[in-house]
């Protein structure tokens, strides 16, 4: 009765693909950098949010697997840096760096407004950014190659009001790859659903490293068509697609369903359940089937009759979450 095989038929039909035109730059305004700590994060200690800003940030240049050298740097932000005709800036405006060093950026920022260093022009892309007052740490790798990155604030108008600079990576230079290598390019991701905001076409993912595009990072990303959103819901998983011109997600593919059943068979030692269900909507009829349990210990102290609903992840192609529940 396994029947994983037909899964990407079952999800097909809901696939649908809207295109318009991104109309603004990316509002970093939502951007949230780390984890949300409150989210469940099952089978996983919980990280400290250092833990998770550092694992989350750590962008490993493309041309530079190992680091040969590790350099601090302290970079604040805050309106006590601009000079005259500014009204934010960086403390520095051109930082040297060594080629293929392990850079740790403790940025400070000064000012209770949200501010985001941001180097577009590093593949993949790395940013940091800030909701308030306080230090963040985040580490990154430069390239292997003389070349100069620029850095600015994110926040839209923050770098056209003074919070610029740049990264001058060994000798510094013009980059051999403009970052418009990426231009007409699409990427596919595979994320958590932190927010989902339809009326403003717009989510908030918690995603993976997006091969070649962007580092493991939470963010918000506008959505060519509010319709992708129907259905989905905080902490659903997803695979999206982005296209890279228009910076914004064109297609989400749902890899969270939720089910309701009763229990047939609990098979710990195999990690296996046979559940008869009803409906799951946009996934498989109502029906008696068998699944895979991960982990098996969910199914610890389930017997048959016992009510549950369930959250099948059709990425890992298992149920991965039973609560039972009494009529
Ligand atoms: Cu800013």
């Amino acid at each position: 009765m396994k029947r994983w095989i037909g899964r990407s038929a079952i999800l097909m039909p809901t696939t649908v693909v809207f295109v318009f035109a991104w109309t603004a730059p990316p509002n970093a305004a939502e951007h949230i950098e780390g984890g949300n700590p409150a989210r469940e994060r099952p089978q996983v200690r919980q990280k400290t949010s250092l833990e998770e800003s550092l694992e989350g940030h750590k962008v490993v240049a493309r041309s530079c697997e190992k680091p040969r050298g590790f350099r601090r740097i302290t970079i604040k932000a805050g309106t006590k840096f601009a000079r005259a005709g500014e009204v934010f800036a960086f403390d520095k405006r051109a930082i040297r760096v060594g080629r293929c060093e392990e850079l740790e950026v403790v940025l400070e920022n000064l000012d209770d407004v949200r501010h985001a260093l941001m180097t577009p022009g590093l593949n993949p892309m790395f940013m940091l950014e800030f909701r308030g007052r306080g230090t963040k740490i985040a580490r990154f790798v430069t390239p292997d190659e003389d070349v100069t990155l620029d850095f600015h604030c994110h926040v839209p108008t923050h770098e056209d009001l003074g919070m610029a600079g740049v990264f001058i990576v060994g000798k510094g230079g013009k980059p051999k790859e403009p970052p418009a290598a990426t231009a007409g390019r699409r990427f596919e991701g595979v994320g958590e659903l932190i927010a989902v905001q339809p009326r403003k076409s717009r989510v908030v993912v918690d995603h993976e490293e997006i091969k070649d595009f962007m580092a493991p990072m939470v963010m918000s990303y506008q959505v060519t068509s509010a319709k992708l959103l129907q259905g989905l819901k905080t902490g659903d998983k997803i695979r999206f697609t982005i296209d890279a011109d228009k910076r914004a997600i064109v297609n989400i593919v749902p890899l969270t369903f939720r089910g309701e059943g009763t229990v047939i068979l609990a098979d710990t030692r195999r990690g296996q359940i046979v559940v008869d269900h009803k409906e799951i909507p946009g996934f498989i009829g109502a029906m008696t089937m068998r699944y895979p349990v991960r982990p098996a210990r969910l199914l610890t102290g389930l017997a048959a009759g016992d009510r549950i609903r369930f959250t099948i992840d059709a990425d890992e192609r298992a149920i991965v979450d039973i609560k039972p529940y009494a009529e």
